[in-house]
Formats: C-alpha cells, sequence, structure tokens
C-alpha cells in the first residue's frame, strides 16, 4: 500500500486528508467486518460507507480536529478510492451515490408521536444539521419490524423506550412519494421523564411541543407552525392526530401550573461545532440498511456486484484489520 498518490483522481484540495492507515482500517473493517449478506449490492454497502463517514467524523475527527471533514460523497469518493476492493467501481461512483440517495427515500420509515398526559403536548425532536423539527422516527433496518423499528428509533434519537407503551395497532400511516411513514401513538407520557439522544450528531434539541401551535394552513410535508417553528413530516399527521385524541380520554386534566409554551427538555451543549455534545454511544455497533431491492434507475447494471474474495483475503492477510479497536 502506497500513500496518497493512490488519491491523485479525488478532488480535493490538499491538506487534512485522513492518513492512510485510518482509511485502510476504515475499508477493512467496513469490508470484512459485516455478513456477506450486507456486500451485495452497492445500497447496502453505502449504507456501510454512510456508517464509517459517522464513525470518521464522530470519532477520529473529534479525537483529531486537524483532520478534515467531508460530505459523505466526499468520504464515499475517498473510501472506494482507497478500499482495493472498491476501487474497480470509482469510474461508476456518481450513479452508485446517486442510485443510493434514490433508494434511501423509498425505504418505509417508522417512530412515535409521543403525547404527554393530557394530550396537549407531543414531543418532537430537531435535527442535527438541518433547522425543522419532526417526530422521532427512521428508516427500517434489513427485516426488521414496523414496531420494532419504531422502538428502535424512539430510543437512539430520545433515549426513552416506548416498548411498554407501543400498541401495535394504534398507528397512523401517511405516505409521501414512494416513502412508507408509519408513526405510533405513544400517549399519557409523563411530562417531566428525562429525554437525551444516544447517537451523536444525529439529534440538536429535544421539546415537548403544544398541538395548538403546530396547526398551520397547510399539511405539506415542510410548514411552518404558528410560532414559527420549521416541521417536517409532521403537519399532514395532525388531522388524524386531532381525531385520534377525541376519541380518547387523556390520564390527566391540563394543570395551570404547567407552561403554556413548549419547552426544550434536552440541547446539545455545542450544535455548531459539533464538540461538547452529550455522547453516550457510538453508532458503529448499530445494523444498518433495509432491504427493499428495488431495481430500477441508473447503475442498475452494478447491482450485480459481488465482492473480489481474494483481495479480501490479501487483504485480511496483510493484518490491516486487526489494528482497529471496534469498541
Ligand atoms: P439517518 O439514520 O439517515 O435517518 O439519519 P433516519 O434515522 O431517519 O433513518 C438522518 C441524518 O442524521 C443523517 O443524514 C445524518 O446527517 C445524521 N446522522 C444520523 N446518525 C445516526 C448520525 C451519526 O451517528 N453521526 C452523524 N454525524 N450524523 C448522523
Ligand atoms: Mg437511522
Amino acid at each position: 500500500m502506497s500513500g496518497l498518490n493512490r488519491f491523485s483522481s479525488v478532488p480535493f484540495k490538499n491538506g487534512g486528508l485522513p492518513p492512510q492507515e485510518l482509511l485502510d482500517d476504515l475499508c477493512s473493517r467496513l469490508v470484512l467486518n459485516v455478513p456477506k449478506e450486507d456486500q451485495q449490492s452497492f445500497e447496502r454497502i453505502l449504507f456501510l460507507v454512510e456508517n464509517a463517514h459517522w464513525f470518521y467524523e464522530d470519532n477520529s475527527v473529534e479525537k483529531n480536529p486537524s483532520l478534515k471533514s467531508f460530505t459523505l460523497k466526499e468520504f464515499t469518493s475517498l473510501m472506494f478510492n482507497s478500499c482495493d476492493v472498491l476501487r474497480p467501481y470509482v469510474a461508476h461512483i456518481d450513479d452508485i451515490f446517486k442510485d443510493f440517495t434514490s433508494y434511501k427515500v423509498k425505504v418505509p420509515v417508522t417512530g412515535a408521536i409521543i403525547l404527554d398526559e393530557t394530550f396537549e403536548r407531543c414531543l418532537l425532536v430537531k435535527g442535527w444539521k438541518g433547522t425543522s423539527w419532526s417526530f422521532p422516527r427512521g428508516k427500517k433496518n434489513k427485516d426488521e419490524e414496523d414496531h420494532a423499528c419504531a422502538i428502535r428509533e424512539v430510543l437512539e434519537e430520545t433515549g426513552f423506550d416506548v416498548s411498554n407503551l407501543l400498541n401495535k395497532d394504534d398507528y397512523i400511516e401517511e405516505m409521501f412519494g414512494q416513502q412508507r411513514v408509519r408513526l405510533y401513538i405513544i400517549a399519557g407520557v409523563k411530562y417531566d421523564t428525562a429525554f437525551a439522544p444516544l447517537t451523536k450528531k444525529e439529534i440538536s434539541e429535544i421539546a415537548w411541543q403544544r398541538l395548538d401551535e403546530l396547526q398551520s394552513a397547510s399539511d405539506e410535508v415542510i410548514s411552518r407552525s404558528i410560532t414559527g417553528l420549521k416541521l417536517y413530516m409532521v403537519a399532514p399527521f395532525l388531522a388524524s392526530l386531532k381525531s385520534w385524541i377525541l376519541s380518547h380520554q387523556p390520564p390527566a386534566a391540563p394543570r395551570p401550573d404547567m407552561p403554556l409554551k413548549a419547552t426544550c427538555v434536552w440541547k446539545a451543549k455545542n450544535t455548531s461545532l459539533g464538540s461538547g455534545t452529550v455522547i453516550t454511544e457510538s453508532h458503529l455497533t448499530k445494523p444498518v440498511f433495509d432491504a427493499h431491492p428495488l431495481d430500477m434507475g441508473p447503475g442498475k447494471s452494478f447491482r450485480n456486484f459481488r465482492f473480489d474474495t481474494a483481495a479480501i483475503l490479501q487483504a485480511m492477510e496483510s493484518g490491516i484489520s486487526q489494528r482497529f479497536d471496534m469498541t
């Protein structure tokens, strides 16, 4: 393995490139430490690359701030150029990436609408990079059941375990283009419950939002609440939620001592620099990807991709997988 000359085709400015050793470690871990079935389509491989990207940004850059931050596209290019088994496909990287982004928006999403004991408030989370608020939710993993995904995503994004509160039949479902979004209604959660995300740099804030403030004229995917909050995939659920609330009795009556405004229950300490944030878990232990092979769009021919086992064995022999501590 030689040095940075291998990146001559990568369009990055000089300086700040991760050391080859680190890239080799990420690559070998990517290639060698995942089940074979997860290496058999570029969609799945790109989910692995995305996970490696998060690991790089959240751990490597955090420990060594002189390392450059990359977009997922840049990082993907870096990985394809530095990973022996991926390098043959570098020429097709634009199509592979385009396929991945269009695939991602078709993966079904589940999550929860968490209501307080008075049914006056619901819990919303704010994304790390964007400025919009949404219900805690996320994409289904491969072979994961809808309710299991909702429990996992709510736990990852809020630290709250809804498994004993979730009723599999109590949900609201909407289609957004080709994406199905199912939100389970988890009603009667104590207002003073402690919430904090388990994943790094995914959620920047968690708040109880008043439902009467979320109503807006539009029920578009992206809307504004009457208080000016930017909402993502919230408004289309509000009419059905209102009907649900009207037909269910809240466990507690409104209390005069509770604030009439939204209340922040958790906030990252430093969202712009991404350091000093409450950090509790590495996402690399988390399984990724959903298996809904959708054979359409550009780059379809790459889906028959298989790893070159000889190259993998060679990489194993060179021992580069042994250097990385997975914990
Ligand atoms: P996702 O897992 O793609 O979406 O995360 P889902 O949970 O709704 O299925 C949504 C976005 O949050 C990503 O595109 C990233 O920008 C960010 N993000 C999510 N996670 C789990 C991480 C993470 O561990 N590290 C970083 N840096 N960003 C993340
Ligand atoms: Mg997710």
